[in-house]
């Protein structure tokens, strides 16, 4: 067997039992006779103590040759030792080399030693040896995870739907052509249409994780090309409140669950979370302007906010729930409100100065549809599969998507989101 034990397993308590640990070389250190070699696992470190004169010369050996990174499995005997780190040591009595590691290393797996965030891409299987950078991986499947745990517990299905798409959702000009046998295609940006269309089949209540794709040019810190989004779309709502509760509720659970699962994690980031307390505080659109003004930023009405004003915004609320959206600056699939058209039932979520989600009540009546997409120069015959699902029984509806990458990089409080994929996309980058 490689490996009987994790080292988090193995307690002072075993001393005198028999372990097989298995890992990589995290360090060697020679004091003379004695050598430790520090092996690490998914769960944490090891040392292994290797005395000249008490064990096998040919194993002094071995350890000797080993180069960092390379990977062993270790069978030996488990001694207590108030002086090692977890009160004990393995004194081996069997080394099997598995994968010897070419040295020099291109990246340093040593966390006093910082490296550039590109290095650390192109090697990220070394970069992830390094605790601080699993930990956000593993912060990420819970925030995940739990998306996907609170729904389910709300009667929400979990849907696939195409990658592979015909037409834009939200807006023309970020999308990636692909070449789809004899006619053109696009990478989805957004699961908008199918979640919607999934209104019109009595599922009522849907969830959605996918990657979308965003031919975005800017490089920014909060923009990928690749990301993951979090979708729900919900039936039979009044008003886009009825979509809310569910952000209020997922937000929450989300932090929750990762202040539970994931203290070790959250401890080596050195992260304390304040989990966001239900309700969230909700700002109009035009309340959010007044606040911004009385900052000294000035936002003409009916442009988007910038970052400089989601930051300002949650210095006064966090989280904030900016509603009721000039219509102009929203995706065509928002639902005007009743009377007072230049404003939509649309919504962002921001969180610690960053739009973690936006959202809105849709449209649900085919002619007003037909007819905002003409306003805004789409040609409704693109959109005809769509726009068929709103002519045979479409039910009021409302929904969201919550950016993973994006609520990952605010919890865990990186620099770039680009920390929060395993392997991005950028610009400038299509490989790893
Ligand atoms: P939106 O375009 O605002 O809405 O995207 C929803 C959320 O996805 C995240 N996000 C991104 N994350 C990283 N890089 C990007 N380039 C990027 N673009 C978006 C953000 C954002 O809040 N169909 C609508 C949602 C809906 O109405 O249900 C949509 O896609 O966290």
């Amino acid at each position: 067997m490689l490996r009987t034990h994790y080292s988090s397993q193995i307690t002072p308590q075993y001393d005198g039992k028999t372990v097989t640990v298995a890992g990589w070389v995290a360090k060697i250190r020679d004091i003379g006779k004695v050598k430790f070699l520090i092996l690490r696992d998914k769960e944490g470190e090891v040392q292994i103590i290797a005395k000249k004169g008490d064990i096998l010369d040919s194993l002094v050996d071995t350890i000797t040759s080993l180069t960092r990174e390379s990977v062993v499995s270790v069978t030996g005997k488990v001694i207590k030792n108030k002086d090692a780190p977890g009160g004990f040591e393995i004194v081996p009595e069997k080394i099997n080399v598995l994968a010897k590691a070419e040295a020099p290393l291109p990246l340093e797996t040593d966390p006093n030693i910082k490296s550039e965030l590109d290095t650390r891409i192109n090697f990220r299987y070394l970069d992830l040896r390094r605790k601080e950078v699993s930990a956000i991986f593993r912060i990420k499947d819970v925030v995940h995870r739990s998306f996907i745990k609170y729904l389910e517990a709300e009667g929400f299905i979990l849907a696939h739907v195409p990658c592979v798409v015909s037409a834009a959702t939200e807006g023309g000009t970020n999308l990636f052509p692909i070449s789809y046998f004899e006619n053109e295609a696009f990478l989805s940006q957004s699961p908008q249409l199918y979640k919607q269309m999934l209104m019109a089949s009595g599922l009522d209540k849907v969830l959605i994780v996918t990657p979308v794709f965003r031919a975005e040019e800017h490089n920014t810190t909060r923009h990928l090309n690749e990301s993951t989004q979090m979708d729900i779309e919900v039936a039979f709502v009044e008003d886009e409140q009825g979509a809310l509760k569910y952000i209020e509720g997922a937000v929450n659970f989300i932090y929750k669950e990762v202040v539970k699962e994931c203290k070790e994690q959250l401890k080596i980031l050195g992260r304390t979370l304040d989990i966001p307390l239900v309700p969230f505080k909700q700002l109009t659109y035009t309340e959010a302007l007044d606040v911004l003004k009385k900052d000294g930023i000035n936002i003409k009405w009916g442009d988007d906010i910038p970052p400089e004003g989601e930051r300002a915004l949650c210095k006064n609320f966090n989280p904030l729930l900016v509603t009721k959206w000039p219509t102009d600056v929203r995706a065509f699939y928002s639902m005007p409100e009743p009377g007072n058209e230049k404003i939509c039932r649309a919504y962002d979520l921001l969180i610690d100065g960053m739009e973690i989600s936006s959202g809105a009540q849709r449209i649900h009546n085919y002619n007003i549809l037909v007819s905002e997409m003409k306003r805004r120069k789409m040609n409704p015959k693109n959109f005809e599969f769509y726009l068929n699902a709103f002519k045979y029984g479409m039910p009021p509806h409302a929904g969201w998507s919550i950016g993973l990458e994006r609520l990952t990089y605010i919890i865990c409080g990186l620099k770039n989101i680009r920390e929060a994929m395993l392997w991005p996309r950028d610009r400038t980058r299509l490989t790893p």
